[in-house]
């Protein structure tokens, strides 16, 4: 070992047992004042960047994320994804800062080794802790946000049957349990599927033949749709008031030959115009004369017949 390099280890090892047996008390108290003024800041941070997730997300596009969506369930998935972002960034930003601050602020200033320091218990706590914070954090909403996407109302105000097969759709809609009116998609018509706003929608899935997905990618989600007599999945939404309108619906699982070309469109209209449309379809009326019927386009306006389009190439 050079001499030179022993004499800086010597030295190295002599300060470090200095600044462990002589650091000064008030120092320690400065240091788990930091930690908990870091943590303090950290805890105003999310309290504020709770409260503006929605405007930050409209300034950055939702970060990717395709739009707030339809029903409450999708804004709560949309804030979610933002807050997640807009936590990375924080954590990112603050991870940047401190490796180039260490770089300037501790760059070599001569041959001298410097004070080398160890066991720095109230940093390693901190940089134990706050990983655990975030992760905390971050797990809470997901729960709350997931539970809530996942949560079945034990009497849900509207329950619709939906039938996959390839490759078209059937909605049947229900009343106590039982289904009182059925529309199904042909080659010729699209099938729409049609839901109140305001009110909870329940859809109980099941496919006639391989697995297929139920997919409105206007409400961020979509559930798969299995075979089988006991298969049946279920997911429900509430869509707010000002959210009527038509929104195309697609399968999502790859499912054969025409899967791509396996579309609905699902009509979000007013409670008093769902139950009118579903008492016209227990009159007799077809698809098009029940929508006709509440005042709505006849046919999809979304979407159209796949053997239109095969015909066009
Ligand atoms: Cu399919």
């Amino acid at each position: 070992m050079p001499v030179r390099y022993a004499a800086c280890v010597v030295t190295a090892a002599k300060e470090a047992e200095l600044v462990g047996a002589n650091r000064p008390n008030r120092s320690r108290s400065r240091v788990v004042g930091r930690v908990l003024g870091l943590g303090a800041m950290g805890a105003a941070l999310v309290a504020v960047l709770s409260g503006c997730v929605r405007t930050v997300g409209e300034v950055f596009g939702g970060f990717g994320w395709p739009e707030v969506g339809i029903s409450d369930q999708s804004a709560q998935m949309y804030d979610l994804w933002v807050g997640a972002v807009i936590t990375a960034l924080v954590v990112g930003g603050l991870v940047w800062g401190l490796i180039f601050w260490c770089i300037i602020r501790y760059r070599k200033r001569g041959d001298e080794l410097p004070a080398q320091t160890r066991f720095n218990l109230p940093m390693e706590v901190l940089y134990t802790l706050t990983p655990f914070l975030v992760i905390a954090v971050l797990f809470y909403y997901t729960v709350t946000v997931q539970t809530d996407a996942d949560y079945l109302s034990p009497d849900p105000d509207v329950t619709v049957e939906v039938t996959a097969f390839k490759w078209n759709w059937q909605f049947g809609y229900q009343r106590d349990g039982e289904t009182v009116a059925s529309t199904t998609g042909t080659t010729e018509e699209i099938p729409v599927l049609v839901v109140p706003t305001g009110q909870t929608v329940q859809f109980l899935l099941h496919s006639n033949d391989v697995i297929h997905a139920f997919w409105v990618p206007e409400l961020l989600f979509k559930r798969d749709v299995f075979p089988g007599p006991q298969l049946q999945t279920r997911f429900e939404i509430t869509i707010p008031e000002g959210n009527q309108g038509a929104y195309v619906g697609r399968c999502a699982e790859l499912c054969g030959i025409y899967h791509s070309m396996m579309n609905f469109e699902m009509r979000v209209v007013s409670p008093q115009d769902y139950a009118a449309y579903v008492a016209a379809l227990e009159d007799g009326l077809s698809q098009a004369d029940a929508l006709l019927s509440i005042g709505q386009e006849p046919y999809a306006i979304t979407t159209e017949p796949f053997t239109q389009r095969l015909a066009q190439g």
